[in-house]
């Protein structure tokens, strides 16, 4: 038995819900609210998710990557990917995009029903303090819309050239698809954006061969 503690717009938990589905391995689904400080202190001593529990084993993690890696046991992903020279460029890219990307949607995220008043007022709090006032991040959304097309050309090229373990076309995704593709999810909640086809296909490629559900814990609940 396995528990996932996460926050559903979080791309590190997204990593791991998409992996785990692909994997078929089951879980239990805690999804936390963003102000609660004392569970992931006490399972991990640190305020950070994913946080999954092996619990036959024991053991628990909180690096996604290395909870991928250590559920993957068959090597499906082709994790060794991450030990090659690609990881870097693929860890580049991916906090290259992660600037423009989290400045426009966390103005959403906020408002999506998996925050309360509560852990609203708490996400804001902590994030207003790196980023400035959400208000003047919404003002500035079109200086960061300006900054996608070339990372998102990048992208392009990456799943176009299929020897790096990315791309369409292929029997499975690979760690580095799952990578990529939770960390663009988030732009799919800001109405002023649209996917290239090219990219939109491949999102929904991978969505399809993890059965990727992002909203599931949004619906499954009550
Ligand atoms: N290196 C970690 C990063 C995880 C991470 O940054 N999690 C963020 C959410 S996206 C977090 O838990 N933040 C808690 C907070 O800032 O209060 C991983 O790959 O799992």
């Amino acid at each position: 038995m396995v528990t996932l503690y996460h926050y559903i717009h979080c791309p590190f938990c997204v990593r791991v819900r998409m992996a785990f589905s692909f994997l078929k391995i089951p879980f239990e689904s805690r999804v936390l609210p963003y102000d609660d400080e004392e569970t992931p202190l006490q399972l991990m001593g640190k305020k950070m998710l994913p946080i999954v529990e092996f619990h036959e084993e024991n053991i628990r993690l909180n690096e996604s990557l290395d909870i991928i890696v250590k559920a993957d046991t068959t090597n499906q992903l082709g994790h060794d990917l991450l030990k090659g020279k690609d990881a870097e460029r693929i860890n580049d890219l991916l906090s290259r995009l992660g600037g423009p990307i989290h400045n426009l949607v966390m103005p959403y995220w906020v408002y999506t029903q998996e925050f309360n008043q509560q852990s609203r007022t708490y996400f804001l709090a902590k994030k207003e303090l790196k980023r400035g006032p959400f208000n003047k991040l919404m003002r500035k959304a079109p200086t960061f819309l300006s900054q996608l097309p070339p990372l998102l050309e990048e992208v392009e090229n990456m799943i176009a050239s299929s020897d790096i373990g990315i791309g369409i076309g292929k029997e499975g995704p690979t760690i580095f698809d799952i990578m990529l593709a939770s960390h663009l999810w988030g732009l799919y909640v800001l109405p002023e954006f649209q996917f290239s086809p090219k990219i939109h296909q491949y999102l929904q490629e991978v969505k399809l061969q993890c059965s990727f559900n992002y909203h599931e814990d949004y619906w499954s609940k009550d």
